[in-house]
């Protein structure tokens, strides 16, 4: 994946095409499609009332974790891009390490060599569905919600990378999302044209890699056919998750995950942050588990 990793650093997006299988595109699509169908499109004038949603994807089954949370493609590239001290990825993760050494938590670090921060965890999970009609969504960056308080650098690191999952494929007519490439490197005052813009047209199953500084918006679905995607970030763990996971995502359900999703989470103690004074720092599930 260290491919994908440069270009979403050079870029500030990337698709990996087709990289989970049908039959498990349509399992997971299977259960979300009957909280969607229930749905009149809306979303009010950010979404051009046309969306359909279901958040709290974790929540869902533990099949959303096996398939997607861990995936470890996709673990790859966000190591590869948040850089964090306790990789998530299968052949670098840790287990159930020692707390780092205290002095280890002062050192300064570049963190565009990294590490940039201890963990990451997950930020926000959304099944979007796009229908018929609207019009192209305000391009954005997805890390809007901090900017007015954190510095962004250009040419720095990043706090969030998200992956879309196609549950459909994503085409011109049908919504894809609107990305406009390298404006991740853009300083703060300068808006994208609309000639800048390109649509990640990718099959079912392929996955659409972006940065939280990049823009990019919905697409119009010109089809009568709704065009739908799972959307799921991950963000350094200084920052606060954009999604409560901890309701999202109670204790009964996260207890039954395996570790490296309960981590990803936040139900883990993240070295330095996020632990219960007298608890292992590795877990903080612990707590959960004799109060449930
Ligand atoms: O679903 C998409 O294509 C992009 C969605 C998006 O950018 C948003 O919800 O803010």
């Amino acid at each position: 994946m260290t491919g994908v990793v440069a270009e979403v650093r050079q870029s500030g997006v990337a698709i990996i095409e087709e990289l989970i299988e049908s039959a498990i595109i349509d399992e997971l699509a299977a259960t979300l499609d009957v909280q969607l169908d229930r749905q009149e499109p809306g979303g009010g004038d950010f979404f051009g009332q046309r969306k359909r949603s279901v958040s709290a994807i974790f929540a869902r089954g533990p099949e959303f974790s096996e398939h997607l949370l861990l995936n470890e493609c996709l673990l790859e590239v966000a190591d590869g891009i948040l850089l964090p001290s306790f990789p998530m990825a299968v052949n670098a993760f840790a287990g159930d390490r020692a707390e780092p050494a205290f002095d280890d938590l002062f050192q300064k670090h570049d963190p565009l060599v990294g590490p940039n921060c201890h963990h990451y965890r997950l930020n926000a999970t959304v099944a979007m569905q796009v229908c018929r009609g609207g019009s192209n969504q305000p391009l954005h960056r997805d890390e809007w919600r901090y900017l007015p308080y954190v510095h962004r650098d250009p040419m720095g690191p990043e706090f969030t990378v998200a992956f879309m999952v196609a549950l459909t494929d994503f085409t011109e007519n049908n919504g894809a999302t609107r990305y406009v490439p390298g404006s991740n490197r853009w300083p703060e005052d300068r808006k994208p044209r609309e000639e800048e813009v390109v649509q990640a047209v990718m099959k079912k199953g392929s996955v659409a890699v972006w940065l939280g500084s990049v823009y990019h918006g919905l697409g119009i679905n010109h089809t009568d056919v709704p065009r739908t995607g799972i959307i799921f970030s991950h963000g350094v763990d200084y920052m606060t998750q954009e999604e409560n996971q901890f309701m999202a995502v109670p204790p009964d359900i996260a207890f039954k995950l395996p570790k490296r999703a309960q981590q990803l989470l936040g139900y883990r103690s993240s070295g330095a942050l996020n632990y219960i004074e007298g608890v292992d720092g590795n877990h903080v599930l612990t707590v959960q588990e004799t109060r449930i």
